[in-house]
């Protein structure tokens, strides 16, 4: 029996060990999918604290109950080392690590490559591997296949290799890993067939595409589309500004139409560990490629502009009550890169707080979610409780983030300026509280 028919029957009769690499959001529940699944999965981490949590059936995970865990570790389905030699044991191997930008916004697969070496180390025939990290197109072939081969394996006769892009949404109550449609990608047509054969095993929809590198793009376009639509309702908010039109009045007015349009919404920023990174992937293999991505550089010149737009409406709200900002008591509500949420990473908040602290304002901020933030000086800034005392003392409150805890219409009532920039006090525009208030 070839390679490739052993390793279907594995998956058909669910004994193909599943090992994922990268126990964060995305790798703790697709693990814990496989094993729920029938496999037995284990997570490699490099983390020891991790590692010990779920051996010890506990979750850190928000979509992933700790009760889930301890079930699949009881029933011996789930496991997690920090053993990377470990991996010779597996049939399947997940890698799903972080692929952060570097300070020059290029890529930085490096731990893709850790990874990889560790999987080159352990590599025996009958192995598939599959890259879920977000990453430019082609680092699957051009990339992780020459480390594979140069051990002396063939594609597809020893083993098999796969792209198949991670769609997590953290906190997502309705889509979750099983019900969300997984794209896949071999490097080659037998890849393709395993890893589809061993998605189909757990998720509901598999889609295929015809290359790794074109399930690497479609992630990539994924993120990108909504980068670059969040870029032209933020460009479009701060001319609607200028004209003095309501530009959410103008996104819920063209959202009526049934058809060929989705809203997007302005904002402070875009924020996250997506939305601001993945695009830049993209658009450093173009440049490699001699083609200049200028959506992608547009769309980032305009959402990095946001923090300070909205920094000119702080300064234009003093000065229509005569103060500079300078000196000023600026309070700052809500600081997750999105609401409801405790994720800080990429928040637009930092750089809001950060430049109105330049030009001398006394900041503070409360945040239902977040405690602590490090600004990107490095200053520590701990939340404040939101009472009364804080709001009247303020002299602008400035909504970063509409975390749904707070009551908007409470804050407004004791507030003498807000500046708004999520359209959390949409329900007070037409009442005695909006000439307080200034909107994105
Ligand atoms: N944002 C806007 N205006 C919008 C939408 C978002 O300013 O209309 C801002 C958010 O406040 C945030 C940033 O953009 O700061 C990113 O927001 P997001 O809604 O895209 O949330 P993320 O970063 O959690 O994106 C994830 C992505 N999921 C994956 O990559 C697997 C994205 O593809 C999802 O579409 C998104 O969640 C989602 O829809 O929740």
């Amino acid at each position: 029996m070839s390679q490739k028919q052993i390793l279907l029957e594995k998956i058909a009769d669910r004994t193909a060990r599943i090992g994922v690499i990268g126990m964060g959001y995305v790798g703790l529940p697709l693990a814990v999918e496989f094993a729920h699944s029938g496999f037995r999965a284990t997570g490699f981490e490099v983390d020891t604290r991790k590692a010990e949590a779920i051996n010890k059936g506990e979750s850190y995970i928000i979509d992933v109950p700790s009760e889930q865990v301890a079930e699949l570790v009881k029933a011996e389905r789930l496991q997690a080392t920090i053993d990377f030699t470990a991996l010779a044991n597996q049939d399947i191997i997940i890698i799903c690590v972080p692929t952060p930008l570097r300070k020059t916004k290029e890529p930085d697969v490096s731990y893709i490559l850790a990874a990889a070496e560790k999987i080159q180390d352990a590599l025996h025939p009958g192995q598939l591997i599959i890259l879920e990290s977000t990453t430019y197109p082609g680092t699957t072939d051009e990339v992780l296949r020459p480390m594979f081969d140069e051990k002396g394996f063939s594609l597809d006769q020893d083993y098999f290799l796969a792209f198949s892009p991670e769609r997590v949404d953290p906190g997502n109550p309705q889509f979750q890993t099983k019900n969300i449609p997984k794209v896949v990608g071999g490097v080659t047509e037998d890849s393709a067939d395993v890893a589809a054969a061993a998605y189909g095993a757990v998720v509901e929809n598999v889609h295929r595409v015809a290359s790794a590198r074109a399930a690497e793009m479609a992630k990539l376009l994924e993120n990108t589309f909504r980068a670059v639509n969040i870029g032209m309702v933020n460009e479009l908010s701060q001319l609607c500004y200028t004209l003095g039109i309501d530009t959410w009045e103008v996104i819920e007015a063209a959202a009526t139409k049934p058809f060929g349009f989705m809203a997007f919404y302005p904002g402070p920023g875009i924020g996250g560990h997506c939305i601001p990174l993945d695009p830049h992937y993209l658009s450093w293999k173009a440049r490699m490629h001699g083609f200049e991505a200028r959506f992608i550089s547009l769309a980032e010149e305009v959402n990095s502009t946001m923090p300070q737009h909205v920094v000119e409406l702080v300064q234009a709200g003093l000065n229509k009550h005569r103060k500079a900002v300078n000196g000023s008591k600026v309070l700052v509500l809500g600081v997750a890169y999105k609401r409801d949420i405790d994720d800080m990473r990429e928040s637009p908040a930092l750089g809001i707080i950060e430049k109105l602290e330049k030009l001398g304002a006394e900041v503070s901020f409360h945040d239902p979610h977040v405690n602590d933030v490090v600004l990107e000086n490095g200053e520590r800034m701990t939340g404040v409780a939101l009472t009364e005392q804080l709001v009247t003392d303020a002299d602008c409150v400035v909504i970063v983030t509409d975390h749904r805890a707070v009551d908007y219409r409470w804050v407004a009532e004791r507030a003498k300026l807000i500046v708004d920039t999520r359209n959390a006090t949409r329900d007070l525009k037409k009442g005695e509280l909006a000439e307080k208030i200034i909107h994105l």
